[in-house]
């Protein structure tokens, strides 16, 4: 920074290269972002200034929150689930088990052998070993050991490998709807029942796939309708088409958001519930916009339109011979290409295209977001026949 600011035009000329040098969505096949809806970014740029760290200030923003809460609620099957408005799917991971968490150590069992001097056993968390790596986070911040149930030849978690893993200092369980690597949806029914076997919590992830599942044609069991989901993590700045950095995290019953409290004396409100303080009020205005405008005929259409491109991609692909290692339940797909690594890299230098790559099984990783289109799809098959003909 200079002692004098530099001119309007000369700050515009900086920021302008800079932007040049962002990749254009146009080539990204590797995100789970897209652009915002156009109502999304103006709402986001009306609110700009709003901090929901300090929502008595923003009275108007915090309604438009509650708004969004209810209405996702009442997507996942209850109205009246409470929670907030996150900076994305790894707050809502980590204050989802933060809660169990602190559930668990207030337990009077674990409180009694505390009390007796006993050492207490560290409490541990299952999860899918396709879980996102915000669950590492986890770990690590809250001090549980993390536990990879192994998954099955669909790529959901077996549900064998996760009894197995359980004992009596599991404090839950999480299961994925959709995803990050294979979109794939664990069997979540038999895990909800589980939970309710053991009495442990069971935290679903559906950072991708809670903007995806209600809208597609088949039903897919996943949230509060299974009595033994206990918290959801659902992400508007992914498939919900809001702006960054848009993320919900609902609990069945208000204790579970109770045991996140913390004072807050000088601020207009005197308690929160949030990881961070300040956060984004624009991001909540974008949300509530976007949700409106579209309606669930306007998400059920873009969410068609994804997995109409999936589909044919699947088929320009299967005319090379090149298959998906699963059968893709939504617009994540992770195809079967020998020496996967190369051809990622050969992908970007040569044609400047982003795809990814799975870990376990390897395989190359496309996402077929809303920015994708049909003419993207010619090209990025032609240019990935040339890298695997040469
Ligand atoms: N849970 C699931 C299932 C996810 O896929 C992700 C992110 C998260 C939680 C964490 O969400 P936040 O990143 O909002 O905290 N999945 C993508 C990933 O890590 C995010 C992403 C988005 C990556 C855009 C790249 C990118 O360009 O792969």
């Amino acid at each position: 920074m200079n002692e004098t600011g530099l001119s309007e035009e000369e700050i515009r000329k900086i920021l302008n290269d800079s932007k040049g040098k962002d990749l254009k969505y146009e080539r990204v096949l590797s995100s789970m972002c897209t652009y915002p809806h156009k109502i999304a970014i103006e709402a986001h740029m009306q609110f700009i200034e709003s901090n929901m760290g300090d929502f008595g200030l923003f009275r108007g923003t915090y309604n438009l929150e509650k708004e969004i809460l209810s209405s996702i609620g009442d997507l996942l099957h209850k109205t009246n689930a409470v929670g907030y408005m996150t900076t994305g799917g790894t707050e809502s991971n980590i204050q989802a088990i933060r809660s169990m968490r602190n559930l668990f150590l207030q337990s009077p069992e674990y409180q009694k052998s505390a009390s007796n001097g006993q050492k207490c056993a560290r409490p541990n968390l299952v999860v899918p070993d396709s879980a996102h790596f915000s669950f590492d986070k986890v770990s690590d911040i809250l001090d549980v050991e993390l536990r990879k149930a192994s998954l099955d030849d669909e790529l959901k978690v077996s549900v064998e490998s996760v009894k197995s893993l359980i004992d009596e200092n599991t404090i839950g369980l999480v299961a994925i709807a959709g995803s990050t690597e294979f979109g794939q949806v664990d069997p979540i029914k038999t895990l909800s029942d589980i939970a309710l076997e053991k009495n442990i919590f069971l935290h679903v992830d559906a950072a991708f796939g809670g903007f995806v599942l209600p809208f597609m044609e088949k039903n897919y069991e996943f949230d509060f309708k299974l009595p033994g989901v206990t918290s959801i993590a659902i992400d508007p700045h992914k498939m919900g088409l809001s702006t960054i950095p848009a993320g919900v995290l609902l609990f069945r019953d208000s204790h579970q958001l109770e045991s996140l409290k913390a004072d807050t004396p000088y601020l207009t409100v005197s308690t929160q519930y949030t990881l961070t303080g300040t956060r984004s009020g624009a991001a909540v205005a974008a949300t509530y916009a976007v949700m409106n405008y579209l309606g669930k005929a306007g998400y059920r259409k873009t969410v068609s339109r994804c997995m109409e491109l999936t589909d044919y991609l699947l088929d320009k692909l299967a005319e090379m011979d090149i298959h998906p290692l699963i059968k893709p339940v939504m617009n994540v797909v992770a195809l079967e290409v020998p020496k996967c690594d190369i051809v990622r890299s050969r992908l970007a230098k040569e044609f400047n295209w982003q795809v990814s790559i799975t870990q376990n099984p390897h395989g190359l990783r496309l996402v077929i977001m809303p920015h994708v289109s049909f003419e993207m799809i010619d090209s990025f098959v032609s240019d990935l026949k040339k890298v695997l003909d040469t």
